[in-house]
């Protein structure tokens, strides 16, 4: 039982050590991904995770969860503070769960959505054909103007007036501009819907203040806890005291069985951490460096959709630049050079999800590991030059070594040693 891990399974070890030094000498680029606190890293592995505790604080199924109450308590307390919301329920395991529990919650098998396609940039629980929420429920998609490649609330009210949906998500996982969600609960309003807002992506954004704030005007807001917000993975649904008792009976009993405290004490944690005057900074200069890096992309010849970004992602639409490149390939070209991005989809894109003809990027990562604007232009011109020499193999391995020297500049986990 007090073996260290190297002697019980140093397999793991070697596996775990190698995508350390992978996560260090790469630009992490994924904008739905981030580098966990020490403190947020610690608590997820400690012994918090030995124990049982269904139900809710003051309320279980299982004796011995005294401390169990504690960490639950706190993580609501500081959720709620660093968010100003009235209810907060803290056990979805991840963000799939939690709009899976909203919509359980509030809605009945058939009713109708009103989400963003996933092929313009909505998520899966949005209302996906192949998702539990286009099988369930009857989906009417939105998707962005053609031509602006923007969000149209005239065209949303009217696909609202026309399918009357229950519930409406505003939200999604590859949209570089603000949602405005005062328009938002107008458009509900009109049709009697409730509004949820999917904050996945922007969450930390909205507690550092430089992203509208939906709390106002939301009914429920769901969130994971690992993206821009740089807790532990896991979700939370927060919402108006009047859906608190049908949230929560819609996680657990509903849907989940025991929480994870562990990663609920984590996410305590990383609430204490979001609510300090430095997360305000570090939220808005991912903003800048998502600015800083669109605008040199932009010079080096990429069309970005919508012409830039107001958050922390971009989406590179390559046919303008090459058209017989997909954003598959792209993003493989670029991982030999240790720059990881995602392949997507832009929007009306001709081909198809596993193919893509988009890249997604985004500054999370590299601005929690200090870069700054200088970096974003050395960054920009990494991916540039890689993508212009993609077919020579011995410039890739020039480039890579060239990201790996930036990157020894802006160490991570410098106490970890395996
Ligand atoms: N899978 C996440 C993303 O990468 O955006 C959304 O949940």
């Amino acid at each position: 039982m007090d073996k260290l891990l190297g002697e019980v399974d140093p397999q793991i070890v070697e596996i775990v050590a190698n995508d350390l030094t992978r996560q260090q000498n790469s630009l992490m680029l994924i904008p739905s991904e981030n580098y966990a606190s020490r403190a947020v890293m610690e608590t997820q592995a400690s012994i918090l995770a030995n124990k049982y505790a269904e139900g809710y604080p003051g309320e279980r199924y299982y004796n011995g969860c005294e401390f169990m109450d504690e960490v639950e308590s706190l993580a609501i307390e500081r959720a709620k503070a660093l968010f100003g919301v009235e209810h907060v329920n803290v056990q979805p395991h991840a963000g799939s769960q939690a709009n899976m529990a909203v919509y359980h919650a509030l809605l009945e098998p058939g009713d109708t959505i009103l989400g963003m396609s996933l092929s313009q940039g909505g998520h899966l629980t949005h209302g996906a054909n192949v998702n539990f929420s286009g099988n369930f429920y009857n989906i009417a998609a939105y998707g962005v103007d053609a031509e602006t490649e923007r969000i149209d609330m005239e065209e949303i009210a009217c696909l609202a007036e026309q399918h009357r949906p229950r519930l409406i998500v505003v939200g999604a996982t590859a949209y570089p501009r603000h949602f405005d969600f005062a328009a938002w609960r107008q458009v509900a309003d009109a049709v009697g819907a409730y509004l949820l807002a999917d904050i996945a992506h922007i969450a930390g954004l909205i507690a550092g203040g430089v992203h509208p704030d939906p709390v106002p005007y939301a009914d429920v807001i769901t969130t994971t806890t690992h993206k821009t917000l740089r807790g532990p993975r896991g979700a939370m649904i927060m919402c108006k005291a009047e859906y608190a008792d049908k949230i929560d009976r819609a996680v657990f009993p509903g849907l989940q069985g025991g929480p994870f405290l562990h990663t609920i004490a984590a996410r305590a944690v990383a609430f204490k951490e979001a609510s300090d005057p430095d997360f305000k900074r570090y939220q808005a200069q991912i903003v800048k460096n998502a600015k800083a890096l669109a605008a040199r992309l932009t010079e080096n010849g990429f069309r970005l959709v919508s012409g830039g970004t107001d958050n922390h992602l971009m989406l590179i639409d390559l046919t303008t630049k090459y058209e017989k490149l997909s954003g598959r390939q792209a993003a493989d070209h670029l991982e030999d050079a240790g720059i990881i991005v995602n392949k997507n989809t832009i929007p009306f894109d001709k081909r198809k999800p596993r193919t893509t003809s988009g890249l997604r990027i985004g500054t999370p990562m590299i601005t929690t590991r200090g870069m700054a604007e200088d970096e974003m232009i050395l960054v920009a011109d990494f991916i540039t030059e890689t993508l212009e020499n993609r077919q020579k193999a011995a410039i890739k391995r020039q480039i890579r070594e060239k990201v790996k020297e930036l990157c020894a500049q802006f160490p991570i986990y410098d106490f970890l040693s395996y």
